[in-house]
């Protein structure tokens, strides 16, 4: 784990141009405690527009997947999140008295932890059984069980994705599934810049401190020497074509050290670090075609900021 942060960080930073870094490794806990910031910031409104969808909307949802009361259904969660928005789908699917387990996979333990300790509080009579995986080891495990899968990616996770990362994706849950399987994938809309670039530079810095904190982590765990005070955070958003980026910039020429490696950085240089692409009917419909996975229903909240869109295998 700590070689391949290593690897990556030597790998991204040597370059001479475009140089860049993984955002999964934003996700140390001081980055996870940030992030449950970010979803809490006024500019920041992908998690109140989803939510919104799980509260209003569950009744539109359990219609879209076309359940059937006689058969046995998996509900499995990619990314177990803290389970606030999905309590609601699973306590009218409880309610409704339909047959069905929860399946939340995750990397991290304590999310999983977390997320149990939520939802045997909130709907004791649920079934809920955490898989501490990678998604898709837990998915070919899941394979022969004989129930229905319905899959939940939520959050506009599939947004850190290039679009042909996202197709690899999934195409590749796809072929976990069975025919008729369903995925409840929930992205952020396109939208105007005015909209979009607050969500990832905020007032109050969570974000900025969000970024940088990647900086902090290499220093820690790596042995860098980033200097905090070099660096800004700098995201933009491509209104054409629906993506916000966020770099890290170099205010001065300076140089960090990682054992036996310099790394140099002009003055202004960027780092890449994060894509959040943003969806709209087109992109789904693209990125769908190179898979045997189609769509069936688009759910949006009531500002059009957000879509579940319910797809079938
Ligand atoms: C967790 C990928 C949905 O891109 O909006 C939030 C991560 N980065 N603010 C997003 C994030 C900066 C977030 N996703």
């Amino acid at each position: 784990m700590l070689e391949e942060f290593k690897n990556d960080v030597i790998e991204g930073l040597s370059r001479i141009t475009n140089k860049a870094l993984p955002s999964k490794y934003f996700y140390d806990k001081r980055g996870d405690d940030l992030f449950v910031k970010i979803t809490q910031l006024p500019e920041y409104y992908l998690t109140r527009a989803e939510m919104e969808i799980f509260q209003k909307r569950t009744a539109d949802i359990i219609a879209a997947l076309d359940l059937d009361s006689k058969k046995r259904y998996s509900l499995v969660e990619l990314g177990a999140g803290d389970g606030t928005k999905t309590v609601h789908l699973l306590r009218a699917l409880v309610e409704g008295n339909f047959d069905f387990e929860y399946l939340p996979v995750d990397i991290s333990s304590d999310a999983l932890d977390g997320i149990a300790a939520f939802l045997n509080a909130e709907l004791p009579a649920l079934a809920i059984k955490p898989s501490h995986s990678d998604y898709f080891k837990a998915l070919e495990n899941f394979k022969q069980d004989g129930t229905a899968k319905i899959i939940l990616f939520l959050g506009s996770n599939i947004g850190n994705l290039t679009d042909d990362q996202a197709t690899e994706f999934i195409y590749r849950l796809g072929s976990s599934l069975g025919v008729g399987d369903k995925i409840i994938l929930g992205v952020d809309l396109k939208k105007a810049k005015e909209i979009i670039l607050p969500a990832y530079n905020d007032q109050q810095g969570v974000t900025a401190e969000f970024n940088l904190n990647l900086l902090d982590r290499m220093n820690r765990e790596l042995g860098t020497n980033f200097k905090r005070t070099g660096f800004i955070h700098a995201p933009i958003y491509d209104e054409e074509v629906g993506i916000a980026k966020s770099y890290i910039k170099s205010l001065q020429r300076q140089s960090v050290t990682l054992g036996r490696h310099r790394f140099s950085f002009a003055k202004d240089e960027l780092i890449h670090l994060e894509v959040s692409r943003k969806y709209d009917d087109d992109v789904v419909k693209q990125i769908l075609s190179r898979t045997d996975i189609t769509w069936e229903h688009k759910i949006t909240d009531s500002n059009n900021f957000f879509a579940d869109y319910i797809l079938q295998r």
